[in-house]
């Protein structure tokens, strides 16, 4: 009943709320699997501290600390989210058998294969990460090291990353977009800042020239401007990384992390100088409070602004690739990941209730108070209304039905482990 008068009242700005609710079915977006286990992975000893700049707060009870209970809190998470997730994959989450354990620059496929069954038995794709931290090669530097022996270790990482990545792609029969971030750069004013630029250029240039498939692997560069103890320098910085993707565009194509980058800079307005330029372009959401602290996606003005333009620069065909990014330790896991996964579902579907045409004309036209008196009547139709039938069309939980599964199974299951 709710919805169908809030179709109407949809209808009479001309937009069609039934298209917009299909249209989101189609639209993948990916779940990092790392929000489950504070970024910690399976390859390594968990008491070491996570490096490359990034930082974990908070510890709430229930941590998964095994494959198997990272899979579990994944199937209740699926359960409570609408849309078309798709997985998301570090390479230190390899699950290895019993009394097995390789490298990171031996990986091979099969130490994902418990990832590709998880994957089939939920219908998903899966995107994946080259993990170029917390590990005891990272000199601290990875691929931009000034030591020949580290910089080969993690180009042999990326290398294998990439068979890995193909893997998945041929399993899942969905394109993989292969991540490539490091946390490479320094505490301090660098004595030469070009020099690991020039070697983390070749060092991307050896890994993707592995062989792949461009329509399947999707290399991509993430760029960022600073990190917990690299606050003077990053290798990887936005002008290296846009131009590493803009030289090499049949192979590579540039992420952004709206963490990444000054407070006062906006992702939302780089979709569209981006997409100017580049046929694909990947994004992380993620929410910042002062700094890249990484907190859940919220249903935010940013949040909404980026979805957006996602959608009126017809980023939802298949140009823009989207993927969740951020870890909050201190809260319940599997409500952050619901909580952020729906908030940017809510984003994308508000996104595709705006008369997208009307706006342009508008502005075309010159009509700039009609565009502000527009744009404000738009903020309050009854959203919540298409939301919950959005929810209930893709046999999921709307807002008000979800959050008492995750309360039992925090009792249940959460709270007794150790
Ligand atoms: C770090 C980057 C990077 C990581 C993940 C774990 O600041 O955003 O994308 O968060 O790869
Ligand atoms: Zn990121």
């Amino acid at each position: 009943m709710s919805y169908q008068n809030a179709k109407s009242k949809y209808a009479r700005y001309g937009i069609d709320t039934d298209a917009a609710i299909e249209k989101l079915k189609s639209v993948p977006v990916s779940l990092h699997c790392w929000q489950g286990d504070d970024v910690r992975g399976f390859d390594t000893d968990p008491s070491k501290p996570l490096t490359g700049g990034i930082q974990t707060t908070g510890n709430y009870p229930g941590r998964a600390a095994t494959p198997e209970q990272l899979m579990a809190d994944l199937d209740l998470a699926l359960s409570l989210i609408p849309g078309k997730p798709k997985m998301n994959l570090h390479a230190s989450y390899a699950v290895f058998e019993e009394g097995e354990y390789a490298d990171r620059d031996k990986l091979e496929p099969k130490h994902f294969q418990k990832w590709v069954d998880f994957c089939k038995e939920h219908g998903l794709g899966c995107d994946f990460n080259p993990t170029f931290f917390s590990h005891e090669k990272c000199d601290p530097l990875t691929l931009s090291s000034a030591n020949e022996e580290t910089r080969r270790f993690w180009i042999e990482h990326g290398k294998a990353s990439i068979r890995i990545s193909n893997y998945l792609a041929e399993q899942l029969g969905e394109p993989v977009i292969m991540n490539i971030w490091t946390g490479d750069g320094f505490k301090d004013i660098p004595g030469d800042r070009l020099g690991p630029r020039i070697r983390y250029r070749q060092a991307i240039d050896e890994i993707l020239s592995e062989p792949f498939d461009f329509e399947k692997v999707k290399p991509c560069v993430e760029s960022k401007v600073f990190g917990i103890g690299v606050e003077a320098y990053t290798a990887g910085s936005a002008e290296f990384t846009l131009s590493y993707a803009a030289f090499n565009r049949d192979k590579c194509i540039p992420l952004l992390d709206n963490g990444h980058y000054h407070p006062t800079e906006v992702v939302s307005d780089k979709i569209p100088a981006l997409l100017t330029f580049f046929h694909e372009i990947a994004l992380h959401v993620t929410r910042g409070i002062r700094w890249d602290s990484d907190h859940v996606v919220l249903f935010d003005d940013e949040t909404k602004e980026i979805a957006r333009e996602i959608v009126r620069c017809g980023g939802l065909d298949g140009r823009v690739h989207i993927a969740l990014d951020y870890f909050d330790a201190s809260i319940n896991r599997i409500a952050a990941w619901v909580t952020g996964y729906r908030n940017v579902q809510k984003a994308l579907l508000f996104a595709l209730l705006q008369p997208d045409a009307q706006l342009c004309e508008l502005q075309d036209k010159g009509e700039f108070t009609e565009l502000m008196v527009l744009q404000e009547e738009l903020k309050t139709l009854p959203f919540g209304d298409v939301w919950d039938e959005y929810c209930r069309s893709c046999s999921k939980p709307a807002d008000g039905e979800w959050f008492d599964a995750i309360q039992q199974y925090e009792k249940k299951v959460l709270e007794d482990r150790a």
